[in-house]
């Protein structure tokens, strides 16, 4: 089986591309001794994928490493939380925390229009490739469902009536923002 690493601290990312990119073993931060923070310091989405796979493969012996970064762009409130996503209440990554700073600011909104975005960043023997995920959709009133992570219990993807977090990861990734970054990324490596 071909391994690569994938630089995140986020399980549900993990298991959630685990299962589309099932021709590679996927090697975990914690499996090549990585457990600090890794710095997100760029203005973009973009960036900071980038940051994150550069920072593997320069303080690592890894030479070939992919990150992915994540936004919920929220059209009334001019892209927030965005490249903030994970952080959006505070320093704490609280997801339910940043799913009620959402909800508040959109209280009194009719326009509920939002997307979620990923950027898959690859490092390959030395070369850098980038791939783009998009799902349209809408932010609820209200949190419905258990499962996924993050704002799921609150997004419904277009032409769905339930939220992510009401969809299993197999659902999910059917129609996902990191499902089609990532199939976009399985091609590649597929070709090259
Ligand atoms: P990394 O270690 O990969 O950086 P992270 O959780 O910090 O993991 P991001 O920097 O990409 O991830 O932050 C994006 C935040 O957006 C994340 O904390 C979630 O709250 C949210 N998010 C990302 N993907 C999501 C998804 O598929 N569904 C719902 N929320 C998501």
């Amino acid at each position: 089986m071909k391994k690569i690493v994938f630089a995140t601290g986020n399980p549900h990312k993990l298991e959630e591309i685990q299962l589309i990119l099932s021709d590679y073993t996927l090697i975990g931060l914690d499996e090549i001794g990585c457990d600090e923070e890794i710095p997100e310091t760029s203005p973009t989405i973009q960036g900071n994928a980038l940051q994150k796979a550069r920072y593997v493969v320069e303080n690592y012996a890894v030479q070939n490493c992919f990150a992915e970064d994540t936004g919920l762009e929220v059209e009334a409130l001019n892209g927030e939380p965005g490249v903030y996503s994970a952080r959006y209440a505070g320093t704490a990554k609280d997801a339910n925390a940043n799913i009620t700073k959402v909800l508040t600011k959109l209280e009194h909104q009719t326009n509920r229009a939002a997307q979620f975005r990923t950027v898959v960043a690859l490092i390959l023997e030395g070369e850098i490739y980038t791939f783009e995920g998009i799902i349209r959709g809408t932010i609820q009133t209200r949190r419905t469902g258990t499962g996924g992570f993050g704002y799921d219990p609150v997004f419904v993807p277009e032409g769905e009536t339930r939220s992510f977090a009401e969809m299993s990861i197999a659902e999910k990734n059917k129609i996902s923002h990191r499902a089609k970054a990532i199939l976009q990324l399985k091609k590649f490596l597929v070709d090259s």
